[in-house]
């Protein structure tokens, strides 16, 4: 029987099927296109589940070829890789200004990820409420300016408070699957409660002293949305979002605002730093890429070189 994993606590899995939800065990071992993963079973996975003979459980015994998916270095096994959720339509990058403050290097790592399975991704600014000084101001006011001509929409919201969320967020959720990520503590689980009230996810202040979120959510999990269809798949807040298995000609690629240039450079391997004859380097001279992102793109480029 046919199923999709809706949650993953590393040892069962819990699987959705025509026949509801069954509490699922791995068996065997998977092979897994060559990624070393520290989760082999990620939430999203569509897979094949069995009933055990005579016992209450399940076993998943295949994984269906996945379409896409998010994936980050492990925090604790270096060369290992997370998968933080696949086959998602969608990705809602949550950001906060303060409390904890989101940068731009992060935002940027996260968006070469999701470009390159082209998954469509919103950037969410949330804790709105808190944005008032003016260095803050002009801050959000860089991130309108950086990424909405990227084709990276930029919302603002305040999760805590329920004007209006349900009525911007459900034609956006409408029928897709749309995975919510960011740091800890920005308001993933609180905004997913407030689109989701029956998923009751745990929520919790962030730390008084580092001004950074707590990890209150430990395991990824995907809840329906119910009057529309659909789903939203909370995650646990990453602390840094490390990028992996980009070839450092490829990295511009997933930079649309220079991939446009890609192939006018005078070398057909030019990794757009000092050579002769790069447009990239042309264009960011006359303006047309923003030096932030520019910057994000050399310091992606020497963090991988150091990997190497
Ligand atoms: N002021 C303000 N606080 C908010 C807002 N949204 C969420 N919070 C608060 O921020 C804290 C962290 O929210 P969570 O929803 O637990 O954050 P999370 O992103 O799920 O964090 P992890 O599960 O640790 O990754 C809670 O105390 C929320 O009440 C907002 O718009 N404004
Ligand atoms: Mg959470
Ligand atoms: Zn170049």
């Amino acid at each position: 029987m046919k199923g999709r994993v809706i949650k993953s606590t590393g040892s069962w899995y819990l699987v959705e099927t025509t026949e509801g939800l069954v509490k699922s065990r791995l068996r065997g071992k998977f092979k897994q296109e060559n990624l070393k993963l520290t989760n082999p079973i990620a939430v999203g996975d569509f897979v094949e589940v069995c009933k055990e003979a005579d016992q209450p459980t399940w076993t998943i015994d295949e994984i269906l070829p996945r379409e896409n998916y998010i994936i980050r270095k492990s925090t604790r096994k270096t060369h290992f890789s997370h998968i933080i959720a696949s086959n998602i339509d969608q990705a809602f990058l949550i950001v906060t200004i303060r409390n904890p403050r989101t940068s731009l290097g992060f935002i940027d790592r996260f968006l070469v990820s999701s470009e390159s399975f082209r998954i469509p991704t919103t950037i969410i600014v949330n804790k709105m409420d808190m944005v008032v000084k003016e260095k803050d101001l002009d801050y959000l006011q860089d991130i309108h300016e950086i990424y909405e001509p990227l084709g990276y929409p930029v919302l603002e919201t305040v999760a805590i408070d329920d004007h209006g969320l349900v009525e911007i967020f459900s034609p956006l959720l409408k029928g897709k699957t749309t995975l919510l990520s960011g740091h800890s503590g920005v308001g993933k689980s609180t905004l997913l409660n407030k689109l989701i009230p029956k998923a009751s996810q745990a929520t919790q202040e962030i730390s008084k002293f580092s001004a950074k979120g707590v990890h209150t959510t430990t395991f990824a999990e995907m809840f329906m949305l119910e009057e529309n269809g659909g789903y939203l798949i909370d995650t646990p807040g990453i602390k840094e979002f490390g990028i992996l298995d980009i070839d450092e000609f490829e990295l511009s690629h997933y930079f649309p605002e220079m991939r446009q240039y890609l192939g006018q450079c005078k070398y057909n391997n030019c990794k757009h730093l000092n050579e002769p004859g790069c447009v990239v380097l042309e264009k960011l001279e006359e303006g047309y890429i923003h030096p932030y992102r520019y910057d994000s793109y050399v310091n992606i480029l020497h963090e991988e070189d150091a990997h190497r």
